[in-house]
């Protein structure tokens, strides 16, 4: 899943795709490395980012999703917590609703998944972004997650949603500190429900630059792709990622070791 972020803020890329046109032109080139999904955002989830007004989040999304369901052949997924931007965003051309509030943060949102057929990414966060951050505590957190994963996949189903549209996503980064990262990527196997498959979102993430020890997003390419080698191993089927290539060629190699595909 390659990342667009149609976003001044981004927390990596902000303000370098806002233009739609750059947009469309970075969805293109990363559905020629080898994208089978495009994720398009219109409002930055990095820690402390102030909330986007409806109007101005289906401004930035529509026009780049549209664009892109005309001149690539891949899934577009739209990344919001905004059930009418999700609908929307399906109307437009959007494959699968990426919300990382879990389908919680907004009541239509459920409503919105049931009535189209999109697949859905249901991911766990502990807050919201703007208060996520703030000394993020789990007792067991593997056991948190997979909790909370397990309560909206039945939430899901009682709204009449059949889950196997649905892919979970442990939130890397989200109300997680360093140890609780790295501990959920640790136990991945172990929070699965129901069988269903993994999101990993790692890319560029500053628990990355905590490992490493240093604040430059460049020095997180390289890790970026360990990361998307071991998820994959660990069984990951779906890695969001900025840079697509050489994350799918990661994952290419983890496959062809475990021939599993
Ligand atoms: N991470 C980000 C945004 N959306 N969606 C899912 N399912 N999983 C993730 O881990 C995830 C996500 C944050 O990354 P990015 O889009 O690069 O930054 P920003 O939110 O600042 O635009």
């Amino acid at each position: 899943m390659g990342i667009v972020n149609v976003t001044p803020d981004s927390f990596s890329d902000g303000g370098r795709y806002l233009d739609a046109g750059k947009a469309i032109e970075l969805g293109i080139r990363l559905a020629m490395e080898g994208a089978d999904i495009l994720d398009i955002g219109g409002e930055s989830t990095r820690p402390g980012a102030e909330p986007v007004a409806c109007d101005e989040e289906m401004r930035r999304v529509l026009p780049v999703i549209r664009a892109l369901r005309e001149k690539t052949g891949v899934l577009l997924s739209i990344d919001t917590m905004k059930a009418s931007v999700a609908r929307a965003a399906v109307e437009a051309g959007a494959h699968v609703i990426n919300d990382v509030s879990g389908m919680t943060g907004d009541s239509g949102m459920v409503e919105v998944a049931a009535a189209c057929d999109a697949g859905i990414v249901v991911m766990h966060m502990k807050g919201t972004p703007r208060t996520m951050q703030q000394q993020p505590a789990y007792g067991d957190v593997a056991a948190e997650v997979r909790a909370f994963l397990a309560s909206r996949l039945s939430a899901l189903q009682e709204a009449g949603i059949d889950i196997t549209r649905v892919v979970l996503d442990p939130g890397f980064g989200f109300g997680k500190s360093l140890a609780h990262n790295l501990a959920l990527m640790r136990s991945l196997p172990s929070i699965r429900v129901e069988g269903r498959p993994f999101l990993v979102g790692v890319s560029r993430k500053s628990m990355i630059g905590r490992v490493i020890g240093s604040d430059d997003m460049d020095d997180r390419f390289w890790p970026t792709v360990a990361l998307t080698a071991f998820a994959r191993e660990h069984g990951a089927a779906v890695v969001r990622v900025h840079d697509v290539r050489p994350n799918m060629e990661a994952m290419r190699m983890a496959e062809a070791i475990l021939a599993r595909r």
